[in-house]
């Protein structure tokens, strides 16, 4: 978070603390359209500050930045969905969708690795994405280093039949979470909704009501961008929850608020690094303190 934080704070102390004119609104406008916040989420942003200054209510710099950090935070938190992953179901099951490159199978690991390290529960991770030799082998990799159960298929098999052997041979072990990662790209844009839909089908006939989650990472390096894959994939499958990944390399954090706020959808986890522990629960209060805090 700190490029964001360096590339937002100044500004906002260079708004806020000083005279409150058009040009000042229209920088800090600026500053957060920077940031990836989002056309729609910046203008209700500044809007309910500059309500806020109008009015009096708010004096001060300082109060004018607290209140800026709770508006954003009152946007990433999305109160109408839960930003938690419930890990109640025998098995659990999760699906992680997303575009090639997002961080779909690091993430697994990742996720794998904390379930285990953190929670103490078993995983069992399903190699769906078939489309690529290589995507198997590194997921395999993964669930080696993060000491889950690894289920692939045959050469060339089916996506949808990997993902149903994954949540039987996770029943059959009585592992506490099956993660199941998905291709990220095929032919077309069709093709891909459809195996997606169908893995998801045939989850549900092996274990009724699976997946309990579908997540679905986003890059935030990627900015409008992520936030438009985002939109296409959550009009095609259910999405429970975002993972936005890469907030290591990026100063462009806002994304989270553009998403939370514009799909409400909650940003349930970030990714800080390739590394098996750099994996966060998402925190919106922290996040929109993060934004700005002085350094
Ligand atoms: N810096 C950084 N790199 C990441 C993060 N998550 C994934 N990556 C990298 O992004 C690349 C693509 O990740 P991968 O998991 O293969 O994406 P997939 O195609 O969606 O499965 C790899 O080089 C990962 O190491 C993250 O949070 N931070
Ligand atoms: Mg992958």
């Amino acid at each position: 978070m700190s490029k964001t934080r360096q590339a937002l704070a100044a500004e906002v102390q260079a708004t806020l603390f000083e005279e409150l004119d058009e040009a000042a609104w229209e920088r800090l406008e600026e500053a957060l359209i920077m940031a990836d916040v989002g056309a729609a989420t910046t203008a209700e942003v500044v809007s309910q500050l500059e309500a806020a200054a109008g009015s009096g209510e708010l004096q001060g710099g300082e109060a004018l930045t607290r209140r800026l950090v709770e508006l954003m935070a009152d946007i990433a938190r999305n109160p109408s969905r839960p930003a938690t992953i419930s890990l109640l179901p025998e098995p659990t099951v999760i699906m992680v969708a997303g575009v090639n490159g997002t961080g779909k199978t690091t993430t697994i690991g990742k996720l794998a690795w904390h379930l285990r390290e953190t929670l103490g529960k078993t995983v069992l991770v399903g190699a769906a994405d078939t489309f690529r030799a290589a995507a198997v082998e590194q997921l395999e990799e993964w669930a080696r280093r993060s000491g889950a159960e690894f289920v692939r298929g045959p050469q060339d098999s089916d996506p949808g039949s990997v993902a149903f052997e994954a949540v039987r041979r996770g029943r059959e072990l009585g592992v506490d979470v099956v993660i199941i990662d998905t291709a990220g790209r095929l032919h077309t844009q069709d093709d891909l909704m459809a195996e997606l839909a169908k893995v998801r089908r045939v989850v549900d006939k092996q274990l009724p009501g699976a997946p309990h989650e579908t997540l679905l990472t986003v890059d935030a390096t990627t900015g409008q961008n992520g936030l438009r894959q985002a939109k296409l994939f959550s009009e095609t499958v259910p999405v429970d929850g975002i993972v936005l990944t890469k907030l290591d390399g990026t100063a462009k954090g806002g994304i989270a608020l553009a998403i939370a706020g514009e799909l409400g959808i909650p940003v349930k986890l970030i990714g800080i690094g390739e590394a098996l522990e750099d994996l966060r629960p998402f925190d919106a209060d922290d996040f929109a303190r993060a934004l700005l805090a002085p350094e």
